[in-house]
This record gives structure tokens, sequence and C-alpha cells, in this order.
């Protein structure tokens, strides 16, 4: 143990650094992910932060079980064979803890083989699967880049409530609950909030948990996601958050290619390229569909998911981008706060991104003007002094701004082909699933 203000915490290496220790005496610690005995001698696979180790131990070595956390002393050995270009050879095996039981689900091969609920159940164990956990690391890489890049272009990261008195994004799904003899709601997105901190900041985002009671069960909703929030003032039109966020993603998967690498290839992810994302407006898009596909259209206002997985065929073939932007929603399936397009209040300045047939985002430019906004809540029939705190900023002087929302879970999804954003979920809320 170093003193207090070392930088290491303890005396073991890093996998990373036993590259430059050929021929040296080591200690690493880790757990025993798995033991493959062979004739005289055993591999042991030493499962390290972030990646597995090889490991030989002789066969007078006795090897804890299958989950035993340990600190191996060993030596480093040029083995050309190995990835690495080494191997551990086991010299000595401390033993800090043993489970209880082994594990009733199989975690040490390729692929966890078991349904997705029992995945779920055991989801402190199944992650500790090499190719489950690689899900996860690169959501952090997802992460990573969008926060490097939105710092780049002077963001400021805020944490906002997740307790409110009123709803944002309106619609059924919200969760109500009883704070302190008053009803309150768990936040459905930072919509309010972020708009808010424009008239501060100017520009500000948030990686966070929303919530969205969800009564249906399906394979891209989630009743708990983690919102990537982008807000931002002094914008000319909507078109410029859409090119901030073409900005962004650009930026993460080059990050993603740059650090994440063994993830990558382990999960053997193919990534998008981004040239320019194509633009087509809801009611081209609406068009295009139904004329390259021969469907009638029934519901004018709105996609329904069969017709976003066309739409990104179409554009694909045409284009080779996985990627579409669909602009200018229907004023009526857009939130009170969203800005009508000048001339024609039927529509918004507003779109979706969908990628490889799944919308991820939300976004658009919204409305700074206290009476345009007080004025289309009216029309709406909203009770407008529920929402006087949010109404502030209007009355008391905002910027022209916009900003978007993206589902963390589903874009990891879609990234790494999955077919149901649990995949690419910690720990899941789904209308069956409170724990684990
Ligand atoms: P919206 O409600 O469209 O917009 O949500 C934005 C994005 O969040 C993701 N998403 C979900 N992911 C998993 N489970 C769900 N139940 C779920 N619901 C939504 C989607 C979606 O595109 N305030 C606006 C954003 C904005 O305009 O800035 C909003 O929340 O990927």
């Amino acid at each position: 143990m170093k003193g207090l203000c070392g930088n290491i915490i303890n005396n073991e290496l890093e996998v990373e650094e036993l590259a430059g220790r050929i021929g040296e005496v080591v200690k690493v610690h880790g757990s025993i992910y798995k033991v493959r005995k062979m004739k005289g001698f055993s591999f042991v696979l030493l499962r390290t932060k972030r990646e597995v180790m090889q490991c030989i131990a002789e066969e007078a070595v006795v090897l804890p079980v299958e989950e035993s956390t340990v600190i191996l002393t060993a030596k480093v050995v040029e083995e050309p064979r190995s990835k690495k270009g080494y191997e551990l050879h086991i010299q000595e095996i401390e033993v800090l803890s043993e489970p209880y039981e082994p594990s009733p689900i199989v975690i040490n091969q390729k692929l966890v083989d078991t349904s997705i609920e029992n995945m779920l159940d055991y989801r402190m164990v199944t992650l500790r699967n090499e190719k489950q956990r690689a899900i996860f690391k690169l959501q952090e890489g997802i992460c990573q880049g969008f926060r490097r890049f939105l710092e780049s272009q002077n963001f400021t990261e805020i944490h906002t409530p997740k307790l409110v008195q009123t709803g944002a994004e309106g619609g059924a799904n919200i969760f109500a609950l009883n704070y302190f003899g008053q009803e309150a709601y768990l936040a459905q997105s930072p919509q309010f909030y972020k708009q808010m901190m424009v008239g501060v900041f100017e520009r500000v985002f948030e990686i966070g948990p929303v919530f969205r009671a969800e009564k249906h069960d399906t394979s891209r909703h989630l009743n708990e996601y983690t919102s990537v929030d982008f807000e931002m003032g002094y914008i000319h039109s909507f078109e410029e958050i859409m090119e901030m966020e073409t900005g962004m993603l650009k930026f993460t998967l080059a990050h993603l290619q740059e650090y994440y690498e063994k993830e990558l290839e382990l999960l053997q992810v193919k990534l998008p390229v981004i040239e320019e994302i194509p633009v087509v407006t809801f009611h081209e898009a609406k068009e295009m569909v139904s004329r390259e596909f021969g469907r009638p259209i029934t519901d004018m206002e709105d996609f329904e998911p069969e017709e976003e997985k066309l739409l990104y065929e179409c554009i694909y073939k045409k284009t080779g981008s996985e990627f579409v932007f669909v602009t200018h929603y229907p004023s009526s399936k857009r939130p009170f706060y969203a800005m009508e397009t000048a001339g024609n209040e039927e529509v918004t300045e507003s779109f979706d991104l969908l990628f490889r047939g799944l919308e991820i985002t939300t976004g658009g430019q919204r409305i700074h003007s206290y009476e345009m906004q007080v004025e289309k809540m009216r029309r709406r029939e909203m009770t407008v002094e529920l929402f006087e705190s949010y109404l502030m900023m209007h009355k008391y002087g905002m910027p022209l701004h916009g900003g978007m929302g993206l589902g963390l879970e589903r874009f990891t999804c879609k990234l790494l082909g999955y077919e149901n954003v649990r995949y690419t979920t910690l720990f899941p809320r789904d209308i069956h699933r409170l724990t684990p």
C-alpha cells in the first residue's frame, strides 16, 4: 500500500504494464474466469478490469475455484503465439475471496447461452462474460466520445432534477408519485431544465436517466433509459442542431475506433461511416415508403416502426447511408414547446434521426417567445398556470434555441447489431422487471 496521496492503491500491476516486463516476476490481481486442465499443466484465464489474461499453471500449483478473486505472482514469459506476445507463468496464487457456490449460468464461454430473461435475472454474473461486459465498455466509449466532443464545442455539462412537478413531453407515459402528499412525477426528459440553462450557459448538455411509463412490451422501449441531451442558444435554424449532432456522431465513431478497438473486435462490430447524413421531410419520407413498397399511407401523422425500417432500406439503397434525418414532423405529434414552421403551423422545425431503421434522436428548435408559447399552450387547452415556473424563462427573455435528445441504449443497440434494447441496458427496467 502506498501513502494515501499516492496514485496507486496496491502493489499489483495493471495488464497494460506487463508488455514491458518480459522476464520479470510480477503481481496481478483479478478473478479466476476459467480453468482448463491439460496434461501436466492448466490454462488459467484471469479476468482483469478490461482484459482476460491467459496464464499457465504447473500441476503443482493449487488452483482455486472459478470466480475466486486472487493475486497471482507470475513470470511474464515471451510467447509469440499469444495475441499479446507474452503469457503469465503462475508461481503462486493468493486467494482473496471465494464464491459461496458456483453460478447456475455458465458465463465463461464465448456466449452466455441462455434466454434473455435468464440473462437478465442473473445480470450481475452474466455481465462478467467477456462479450457481455464489452458491450458496456463500448457504451462508456460512446458517452466519452459525446462528452469530449461537446466539451470541445464549449457545452457545459449539467445535472437536472428527476423529481418534477409537471411532465415535459406530454402523453400518458409518465410515472406519478407521492411527494409528501403532493402529486409529483419522474422526469420524462430534462427538456425544461436544459432550456432554462441555455439562458445561463448558452450551450449545455446532460447524460442522465429519464423515465417513461411505457405500458407495452417492445424491443425498443424501456421504462428507464439514459438520455443524451444537448441544447444550444443563438441558433438560426434547427438544421444547426442536426449539424452539431452529425459532428458528435462522427467524432464518437472515430473515438471508438481509436480507443475501443479491443471491444469492437471482440464483438465484431462494423462501425458505420458518416459522410453526410441524408435529410428528407416527414411528408416526403411517408410518400417515398408508400411509393417504393406499394403501401397505402394509413397514419399521416406518425411513422409505424415498420415504415422506419422500410425508409432505412430506401435511403440505404439510394445513398449508402445508414442514418437519415427526417424533418418537419406534424405539429400534432410534437410537444407544446416545439417551434412551428413560419407560414405553416401544421409542421414543426423539428427532426428525428433514424439509424439502421430505428429512431434514436428527436430534436428541433423551441419556442422562445413568451406570447407565442402561452398562445400555443392555450390552443392545446393546457393549464398554463401549471407551467408558471417553466414559462418564467420565456417571460424574462430567452435566445433562439434548440437541441436534441438521443437514447443511449437504442444507439448502442443499433451500433452493435442487437435487436432488443435490453441487451444494451445494464439493468433494464421494463413492465415486468424491477430487479436486479
Ligand atoms: P423523445 O421523447 O423523442 O424526445 O425521446 C428522445 C429519444 O429517446 C429515446 N427514447 C427511448 N429509449 C428507450 N426507451 C424508451 N421508452 C424511449 N423513449 C424515447 C429515443 C428517442 O429518439 N425532449 C425530447 C428531445 C429533444 O427534443 O431535445 C425528447 O425527449 O431514442
